[in-house]
């Protein structure tokens, strides 16, 4: 006020448009920033939406390796073909999500959970998914059943692994292991790696879910890959994408009652999470099989091989053009599969279980 007195009209205007400049910068930078910022436990985060799916949204933040993942009141079914909703559905999918993640790191499984931020939205490693999506029945039900004309309810020897292309616009179709190594969507090791954990989770849900007198009779997982090439499960585990059937009635307590209208839709969601936050998370005992190949480098010298050779050639076996030996090994370890036992088997190798000059191993994982 006191510099106003001392300057003439123009420059009072040109001051004052200034002025008027600069709140309105500021009022359309306060409303740009209200909109695009949430505020979490631990301060305010900045939210980008990067993506829109059925269930949820997906938003870039300030740190790149993580994304937010908000859970959506909407529910979908055949993959998006029919439609609907109920309120609070986000909230109970993102807490039922958060709980089962927690239980699953509890048990070394690598997830992509950081932390649930609020009711609807957690917190997650972002990561590159793998357009796979990997099923597991333990009673037939749904497509399975469908597929092969068996009567839903049947209880399956073992669990089965099914893997399906994750691609909307093809209604998921389901795809061999071969397919998929061979269109380059995962290789042979990623594979045993992955079917394995998926394996040890079957367990894991199972205990947790019997506690609730549960049933579990399939479920959907997806995981990606980290800038840094780590595995980790992503995406959600909740009643969209579990099967679960009460152990003494058979009632159905997941999307089956939104898919086949059976009603109560929106009370079986609410009662779940009730149930899930009033267990207690435990370690389940849970073991690994590793088996190791160990053979000799390309255009290494295989003197065992060579020998062999010679004597099948000498017993008259001629058509014997070369053989190769190396050494299998089995290791059977307590613990789930995850990075950091993968880093120590690799550290295990070079140390000890092979000669890596003149070596090279592959991996291959299994729960027996
Ligand atoms: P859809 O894409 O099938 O409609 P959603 O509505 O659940 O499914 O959208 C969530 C999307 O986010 C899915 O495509 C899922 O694969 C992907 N996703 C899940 N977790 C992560 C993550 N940590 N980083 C990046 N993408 C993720
Ligand atoms: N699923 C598969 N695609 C999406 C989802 N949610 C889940 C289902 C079911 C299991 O995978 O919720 O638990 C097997 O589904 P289907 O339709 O192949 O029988
Ligand atoms: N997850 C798919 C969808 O949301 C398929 C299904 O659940 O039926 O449409």
């Amino acid at each position: 006020m006191f510099v106003l007195l001392f300057v003439d009209h123009s420059t009072l205007i040109r001051i004052n448009s200034f002025v008027a400049i600069y709140y309105n910068a500021r009022h359309s930078f306060f409303i740009w920033e209200h909109k695009t910022q949430f505020k979490g436990k631990k301060g305010r985060i900045k939210m980008e939406l990067l993506y829109e799916g059925k269930a949820k949204k997906i938003y870039l933040t300030e740190n790149e390796d993580e994304v937010i993942l908000e859970y959506k009141d909407s529910l979908t079914a055949g993959d998006g073909a029919k439609k609907g909703e109920f309120e609070e559905k986000g909230k109970i999918n993102a807490q039922v999500t958060g709980l089962i993640y927690e239980y699953l790191q509890l048990n070394g499984i690598d997830t992509h959970l950081v932390e649930q931020i609020s009711e609807d939205k957690i917190r997650c490693t972002k990561v590159e998914i793998i357009p796979l999506e990997i099923v597991v029945r333990n009673i037939v039900a749904g497509s399975f059943s469908r597929r092969y004309d068996i009567k839903e309810g049947k209880e399956l020897k073992e669990p089965l692994v099914e893997l399906f292309l994750k691609e909307d616009a093809l209604n998921d179709p389901l795809i061999t292991d071969d397919a998929a190594i061979i269109l380059g969507l995962i290789t042979e090791f990623e594979l045993s790696y992955l079917k394995t954990i998926t394996l040890q989770i079957n367990t894991l849900l199972k205990e947790l879910f019997g506690q609730m007198n549960l049933n579990l009779v399939d479920y959907k997982l997806e995981f990606g890959k980290t800038r840094n090439g780590k595995i980790l499960l992503a995406d959600e585990i909740t009643q969209d994408t579990v099967r679960v059937w009460d152990k003494e009635t058979g009632e159905k307590k997941d999307k089956d009652r939104f898919r086949r209208d059976l009603g109560n839709v929106k009370e079986t969601y609410e009662a779940f999470l009730e149930e899930l936050k009033g267990l207690k998370q435990s370690k389940v005992s849970i073991e690994t099989i590793t088996n190791l190949r160990v053979e000799q480098k390309e255009g290494i010298m295989d003197p065992v091989g060579e020998i062999t050779k010679k004597s099948l050639t000498r017993l008259g076996y001629t058509y014997v053009e070369e053989v190769e030996v190396g050494k299998t090994m089995s290791l059977r370890t307590k613990g789930t599969l995850n990075d950091q036992f993968y880093e120590d088997l690799k550290k295990m190798n070079s140390k000890l279980l092979s000669n890596p000059l003149v070596e090279k191993t592959t991996f291959r994982f299994s729960n027996k």
